[in-house]
């Protein structure tokens, strides 16, 4: 019986984003290594646990990155030719596109992401306080080509991609990202772009195990949402969070390790575990400023300026496309 069947039977009516997500989860919990895609953490659930991560004591990024675009948000906008239009792929909350607009006049921002519904919420709160500014949101998903509103047509470009999100690319995604965003934004683009920087590893690895055990309910809700969606029967406790620093491949890996040995349906379907057997949820891939400039060389753009905290912690680069 296919995942459709199962899911009628079972009476989960599934909806086009559901059965993609039940096609995908059932695929890659058939493989070995077994492992799941880090865009499936953000239900309600998920969302807010990422949101409590931000402010975490541990976890730097978010504030290192906030504390870049304040202090240096007015050199940021200096080479950006006004008025502009600013494309922000996957739009989060809007505190950081805030402090870019606060510096630079734009005539239009197009926040880009896959949930729609998130995005005319967002798009109502930058009206209210930016009146002059034409905000044009647009639901697609931005890892492929998607069309912008003819309303920029004539108007310069300027992508924003924040929040080290290109972390949680393998670095030949990121590189075919950084293409098609080329590509999107069309000639004579700039882009502005957060990136996490290599660290010290004790650093790295504390900021993805927190004291609190938040990142662990972030990992774990994955299988929650599973549950809930699909009809899984995951145990919660036979089931523990890890994340370790991979210094060969630069990068944070998080996985969900089964405590036992264990079987899990899944709309049919069923998944067996080795006691310790991981699924590897996410990689955060953390780049040193010449890594990142060579991905970006390869890829379409040349980093124009790259600023960063004191510490060093965090990276915020402006790109120009090259020919
Ligand atoms: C949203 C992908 C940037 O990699 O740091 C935070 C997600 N995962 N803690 C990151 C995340 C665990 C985050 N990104």
């Amino acid at each position: 019986m296919n995942v459709h069947a199962h899911a009628l039977a079972q009476g989960y009516p599934f909806d086009e984003q559901t059965s993609a997500f039940a096609g995908d989860v059932i695929e890659n919990l058939a493989q070995y290594p077994k492992r799941l895609s880090p865009k499936y953490f953000y239900d309600a659930t998920g969302s807010a646990l990422f949101e409590q991560i931000t402010v975490l004591p541990e976890y730097y990024p978010t504030r290192t990155e906030l504390g870049i675009l304040r202090d240096r948000g007015r050199e940021i906008a200096a080479d950006i030719p006004k008025p502009a239009a600013l494309v922000e792929f996957g739009a989060g909350a809007t505190t950081k596109v805030r402090l870019l607009l606060q510096h630079c006049e734009f005539g239009a921002y197009v926040p880009v992401d896959i949930s729609g519904e998130f995005l005319s919420a967002q798009a109502d709160g930058l009206r209210k306080d930016f009146p002059d500014l034409d905000v044009h949101p647009v639901a697609a998903d931005f890892t492929t080509p998607f069309a912008l509103p003819a309303e920029i047509a004539d108007m310069p470009k300027v992508g924003f991609f924040p929040g080290s999100t290109l972390g949680n690319f393998e670095p030949h995604e990121a590189s075919s990202f950084l293409r098609t965003a080329r590509e999107i934004l069309s000639d004579g683009a700039q882009m502005i772009i957060g990136v996490d920087l290599e660290k010290d590893e004790r650093v790295l690895y504390d900021a993805y195990n927190d004291a609190a055990g938040v990142t662990a309910r972030f990992n774990l809700n994955v299988l929650v949402r599973i549950n809930r969606e699909l009809g899984g029967n995951f145990d919660l406790s036979a089931f523990t969070h890890r994340s370790i620093y991979n210094r060969d491949r630069h990068r944070i890996e998080m996985h969900l390790i089964s405590r036992k040995a264990q079987n899990v349906r899944i709309l049919g379907n069923n998944f067996s575990f080795r006691p310790g057997e991981s699924i590897h949820t996410e990689n955060s891939y953390k780049y040193s400023f010449e890594r990142f400039t060579a991905l970006a060389r390869s890829s379409g753009w040349s980093v124009r300026k790259s600023w960063t905290d004191p510490a060093r912690m965090f990276s915020v680069h402006a790109l120009v496309a090259s020919d």
